[in-house]
Parts: C-alpha cells; structure tokens; sequence
C-alpha cells in the first residue's frame, strides 16, 4: 500500500482528468488481486471519488474482483491470471520507445508470482532490449495463499536471479517512504536496463489480528474486526464509516431490484428451499473431492501436486489429517504448465497423479502442457479444474471457467467428468482415480450445489442417468427418480434437458417448475462423463420427446454442441423432427458478483431452463 501511494500519488505522470493522456506513465498490475489497493490508489489520485468503492466486488460494478481496463479508467490492463502483467510491460515499454516517448512503465508484481515461468522469460526480455523505461516492483511479504513463500515454492535468491538475468536491483523497506522514493528516484537515472525495486513489506501490517498471517488473502473482515482494524490504523475517525455502509447496503438492494425484474415469472418463487417442501441441503462440490482423497490416499502410487490454492480446491486433504502421506504431496507453487508435466513424468513411472487448482488456469494456462505431453503421450494424469462455472462469484471473470470443455474435449485421449453435486464428485473422483487410466479431467462446480444423489444412486462411467420427477415430496432428492440411461423405459414425456455439473439440480428444479405450472413431462439427462458421451442416451431422448434443451454452467455450446452433434448423426433419430435449444453463458465473460447472482444474470437458473422449455414446446405443438 504503501509503495502504492508513493508512486500514484508522487512519482507517476498522470492525469486523472485526462486517463488516457498519452505522455502518462503506465502503471501495470501484474497481481491483479491486489485491485483493492489499485482502486484506493486511483481514487486518493482523483480518478474517482474513493466512495465510489463501496461496490468492490459487487454486481455490474466497475470494481470487479480483479482489474478491467474496460471497466475503470486508470486501470493499465486486465489482470487477474498471475504472472502475465511484466510481459505486458515489456510490450508496452518497447512501444514507447518505438515511439519516441519518454514516459515510464511501472509493473506491481507478487512475490509468490515468481513462481510463474512467464515472469522468466519477460525478465529476459527486459535485459535483452535494454528497457530502462520500465521498473518492476516485487511486493516481498513472503506470505503466499498455501503459506510463506519459502515453504511452497522458494523463490529466493531474487535479487541476484534478477541481477543475473541483466536487472539493476533496489532492495528497500517497503514501508518506509524515504526509501521507497529514493528506489523510484535510483530507478529513473539507471541507464541501458531495466530496475526492480524488491519491496520488503508486512502483509497486513498495522492491525495486529493480520499482520504477517497466512489467512487473510482475499477474506473480508468482519464488521467488528474492520471497527478494530481501522481504530489500529488510526482511520476510525477519519472514515464515515456507517455512511459507507448505508451505500452498499442501497447499491445491493437497486441490483437486486434490477436483477430480479429480469428474471422469469412463475406463479411462485421455486428457488431453492423457498418452498415449505421440496428442501435441498447445499454441500461445496469440491468437498466430494477432497473427501474421496483424503479416503483413498494410502494408495502409495497417489501423489497430489498443489498450485498454491490447495485448501480453496480441498486437494489439502489428501495430507491434512494424515502426516505420512506428506512425501507424496507435492506443492508447486504458481506454476501450473510446469505443474502439469511434472505430473507426466510421475505418471510416466506408474504413480496417480492428481493435479488441481481453478479450473481456469487447470485447463487454460497449461492447454499446450496438456496437448502436447499429456495427451499425446496419453498419460495416466488426473487434473481438477475447481470452481467451474461462474461460481467463484466475486473474484470475477478472470477466475470464472467458462470453456474448458471447449478446450479438453477437443482433446485426443482426454476423458473429461462433470459431476453434478458434492456426492458425485466423490464417486467421480475414485472411479477416475483407479479406473480410467489415461488423461482425465474433472470439473466441479459452485460452492455450495444442491445435492441431488446419493451412494445408492446409480453411477456408471461413460453412461448418462435418466432423472425423472415422480411427486414434489418433503425432500427435494426424495421427488426423483435416477436411472442409468440404457435401462430407462421411454415414458413419452413432452421435453428432454440434457445437463451436466450444477445444471443438473437446475434441470431437476426446471423440471419441477414445468410440471406444477403446465403439467409437462420432463426427461432430465444427467451427463456427468461428457467425454466419452453418452451419445445414444440424448439421441434416444430426441426421438422420444422431440423437444431437447441442453444446460450448462460453461459457454454456450461446450456441452450443447456435442449434444447436437450426436443427434444429428443418429440414424435412430432420422426422420423424426426435433427442436433444440441452449441454455448456457452466451459468449460473454463473467462478472463479479455473488454466485447466485451470476446463475440468474448469465441465465442459467432453473427459471431460464423452464422459460426456455415452454416456449420450445409450445412451438413443436404449433408446428403439430
Ligand atoms: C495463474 C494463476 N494461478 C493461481 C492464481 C490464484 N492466486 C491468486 S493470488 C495467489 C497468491 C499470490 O501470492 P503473491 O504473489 O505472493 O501475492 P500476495 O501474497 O502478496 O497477495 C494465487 C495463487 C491466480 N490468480 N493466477
């Protein structure tokens, strides 16, 4: 924060009436998840009135979780995805002086960020173009999301990596002023190179509960603890702190006005456990995946790599509770493509590895790592993509996967797993463990997903269930009934929805919806192996009910395509007419906001399902 001040309130060029002046110095936030201290900076500068941050992290605000140059003005770049923000600044250093302009690039990276290769190879770059336009500022707190820097992926010695790779190093205390100006200042006469200013800092330092622990990345405090907090740092009285809070409190309230009028109306509200009967528990999918590692981990031949999200992902609980399978953890710090592989060489000498973190940068940041040695070396390798979907919820688009179907479906030997609640991610996670033995991805969802099955639901790899509503009971999960899909007896019902992952309980409660409001029949395919599909299960769904809508938490189409595919290549559907629709994220990137939120405003809730299903029947009736 501090460094923070110093350069957007005395050492940049900037000009908050005038953002995108073309003389300003650039400031890049390589660590994007430090935005709060971005916007803070950006509104004490007079970009905006620092009120005005009351939304941080809400819906529709121009303050996401992470920062959107096409959202906030003084933002230099979208960042979030570690490690990309010094790349950046090379380009955007190199442009400068292909231009003749003499303003300055500043790039804010995270120590833990190291660990990114990309930082590496910019490193490189900086030295070999000579760029003395720019200056890196590494915020040295030690203190990563898994731990202290030097216990999950030892960064150090940085000052000498980056003086060996051509860098001129300034090693300050980041908090102290006098220092910091004299490291810009030092910074600004280096000639022929680029500076890094090493920024010894205490995170959370100045309130007691914080300083120096490991807990508080990303978590809000409570209204108390903030009281504290701000009386610690001397702010208690400076701040209109109830003022503040009536803000958000009006801002929530005309969003959710806003969101809810755009909603599908029915004549009453079926959202989850608002009803006296049909009551669902909600469980963390991802918990179905630590609970199957923490049960299975005795296998000697199970090694679980970490990414420095370890506890958020529950991949920890292979180890947690259960000191002596410690040598088989592996933590690899920020660094998913080596990650990746490294889990190739461990499968390549008969081991079970189980490599996780969000499911965007599982599937996203490592694609050619999965290509190329993975999957065309077809490796034994486990991946978990956690938090598909737009379930991260406030953390916004950059963390929010929304295609990684697109991505590992298309790849040549992958299998890939969408199981749709806490217990069958569970099963999932053993019968891929031990079962399928090649590359296989898993994606599970939302934080909290209604759990819709349990142990004696059937469950069979590469096969789809048949969910049929039988009669709205006490329980949610008592009102259906599963099938495996090859069993199932065509009852003739008038729609089919073909889902996976968390659009499953949605199909279940669309299916609710159609039959108290319209008295429609509704056949729900839960496709949890999405490849190899179960392509005869939809085929056979098309035919006997004409009408076919697919739903999924993920871009339109990553499901809904293949789905298509398969029906128009039945012969057992040939002749028959069908009509189909899509209900999925309509090729736009998430927002920030809470999970709920974002399943109504990116329309893949139950009543998106329904509204769509309605239509598309009453379009076969009129079609006769
Ligand atoms: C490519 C990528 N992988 C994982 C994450 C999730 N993540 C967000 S912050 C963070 C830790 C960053 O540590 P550090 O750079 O030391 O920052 P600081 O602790 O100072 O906040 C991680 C792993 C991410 N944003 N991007």
């Amino acid at each position: 924060m501090d460094v923070a001040a110093a350069l957007y309130l005395h050492e940049a060029n900037l000009d908050p009436r005038d953002p995108f002046w073309p003389e300003r110095d650039r400031i890049f936030w390589s660590a994007g998840h430090k935005a709060p201290i971005l916007y803070v900076s950006l509104g004490m500068a007079g970009f905006f009135n620092v009120e005005e941050m009351v939304t941080l992290r809400k819906l529709y605000s121009p303050f996401q979780g992470h920062p959107h140059w096409l959202k906030l003005k003084g933002v230099e770049s979208s960042s979030g995805s570690l490690g990309q923000g010094l790349s950046v600044s090379v380009g955007d250093a190199l442009a400068a002086r292909l231009d003749n302009k003499n303003y300055r690039v500043y790039c804010l990276m995270g120590d833990g960020e190291q660990q990114e290769g990309q930082i590496w190879e910019a490193a490189m770059e900086a030295c070999h173009y000579r760029l003395d336009n720019l200056c890196g500022i590494i915020d040295k707190n030690r203190l990563q999301i898994d731990g202290c820097t030097d216990d999950v992926m030892c960064i150090d010695p940085l000052a000498e990596k980056y003086r060996a790779f051509g860098w001129d190093v300034i090693e300050i205390d980041g908090h102290n002023m006098e220092e910091i100006l004299g490291a810009f200042k030092e910074a600004k006469e280096t000639k022929g190179k680029p500076s890094l200013i090493i920024a010894h800092t205490t995170k959370g330092k100045g309130v007691d509960f914080m300083e120096d622990v490991c807990g508080w990345h990303g978590k809000a405090p409570t209204i108390e603890q903030m009281k504290d907090g701000l009386k610690q740092l001397g702010l208690d009285t400076k701040l209109p702190v109830e003022k503040l809070l009536q803000k958000a409190t009006a801002y929530q309230e005309k969003i959710t006005r806003e969101l809810e009028a755009k909603q599908p109306k029915f004549s009453r509200d079926y959202f989850w456990n608002a009803q006296e009967d049909m009551k669902v528990e909600l469980v963390p999918t991802r918990m179905g995946f630590g609970n199957a590692l923490a049960e299975h981990g005795d296998d000697p031949r199970v090694v679980c790599l970490g990414a420095d999200i370890s506890d958020s992902i529950t991949i920890s609980q292979f180890y947690k509770e259960h000191p002596q399978r410690t040598e088989r953890w592996l933590s690899m710090g920020i660094a998913e493509q080596s990650g990746t592989c490294v889990a190739a060489g461990l499968a390549k000498e008969g081991k079970l590895p189980v490599f996780g973190t969000y499911g965007v940068f599982a599937s996203g940041r490592n694609l050619d790592q999965l290509r190329t040695t993975v999957c065309y070396g077809n490796f034994n390798v486990m991946i978990a993509g956690a938090h598909g979907g737009v379930s991260v919820g406030p953390d916004g688009a950059t963390h929010q996967a929304l295609e990684e179907l697109f991505q590992m479906c298309g790849l040549p030997n992958m299998n890939v797993e969408v199981p749709c609640d806490a217990v069958e991610t569970h099963r999932a996670t053993e019968y891929l463990l031990f079962n399928v033995v090649g590359p296989k991805y898993i994606r599970f969802a939302r934080e909290a997903t209604p759990v819709v099955t349990n142990d004696s639901t059937p469950y069979k790899w590469g096969e789809a269930n048949v969910i049929r509503l039988r009669r709205a009971q006490e329980k949610f999960i008592d009102a259906f009934e599963h099938c495996l899909a090859s069993q199932y007896k065509n009852e003739d019902e008038d729609i089919s929805i073909v889902a996976c992952g968390p659009s499953v309980p949605e199909a279940m409660r669309a299916a609710w919806i159609l039959k108290t409001e319209y008295n429609l029949e509704t056949r729900v395919l839960n496709v949890h192996t999405v490849k190899p599909l179960d392509e005869k299960a939809i085929a056979r769904a098309a035919r006997d009910c004409g009408v076919v809508i697919t739903a999924e938490e993920h871009q339109i189409g990553g499901l809904g395509n293949l789905a298509a595919a398969a029906i128009g290549r039945s012969a057992e559907v040939c002749g028959t007419p069908v009509i189909m629709g899509m209900i999925g994220v309509q090729d736009r990137f998430g927002e920030s906001g809470s999970p709920w939120e974002l399943v109504k405003e990116f329309e893949v809730s139950a009543e998106h399902i329904a509204a769509k299903a309605k239509s598309l029947h009453e379009l076969k009736s009129s079609k006769g």
